[in-house]
């Protein structure tokens, strides 16, 4: 085989990087998108499993009977409390089967691993980006899930609501992974508009 000179190697090295600056965008874009999929999907079981304990037993999960107002899983509280209630599992939120007698299983979710989302060894539910999803009930039962003056307002009109950190791993910024929409976004007076919901 002819051996290359040091031009040639140079355009095909040239060649190559191009090559490789074409992919590796199209190939970060595709991740994020499956990513960001998987989010909007356990979101949707998520709210679906809370709204099924809910019709089950008449009242929606709550650490403490409603009485600490709407409390935010996931961050102030780990969310496994509420998380061990609806997987039907012997521990914190749900110790000796407290907050769900009859054992339903509302969801199955398998281990964390990075890229997939699910549960960390102590039963946290965390996102495709290693963050755990944050939950909120309307536990005061005050017709809003309560939160604090965020870019997503100071509550939602709904009585559940849960949401991922998204691909930046913080809350309360831009791509924010939401399970609601802007319109039941409760705002204070004179805030500007929600930002839109990032597209995945
Ligand atoms: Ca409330
Ligand atoms: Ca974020």
């Amino acid at each position: 085989m002819k051996k290359l000179s040091k031009p040639e190697l140079a355009l095909l090295a040239g060649l190559a990087l191009i090559a490789l600056s074409m992919v590796v965008p199209g190939f970060w874009s595709l991740h994020r998108s499956r990513l960001g999929r998987m989010a909007r999907e356990d979101l949707r079981n998520l709210v679906d499993a809370g709204q099924r304990f809910h019709t089950e037993y008449g009242v929606w999960f709550s650490r403490s009977g409603g009485e600490a107002g709407d409390v935010r899983y996931g961050r102030d509280v780990p969310n496994w409390e509420f998380i061990n209630a609806l997987r039907a599992l012997d521990g914190p939120g749900n110790t000796n089967h407290i907050a769900n007698p009859r054992r339903i299983v509302f969801l199955e979710l398998s281990a964390y691993a990075p890229g997939v989302s699910g549960v960390d060894a102590n039963g946290e539910y965390l996102d495709p980006w290693g963050m755990p999803y944050q939950l909120i009930v309307d536990a005061d039962a005050s017709g809003v899930s309560r939160m604090e003056n965020t870019i997503h307002g100071t509550g939602v009109d709904l009585a559940m609501i849960a949401w991922s950190c998204g691909p930046d791993r913080r809350s309360d910024t831009p791509d924010d992974v939401l399970s609601w929409t802007a319109v039941h976004q409760v705002l204070p007076i004179g805030a500007p508009p929600p930002p839109a919901q990032p597209e995945f």
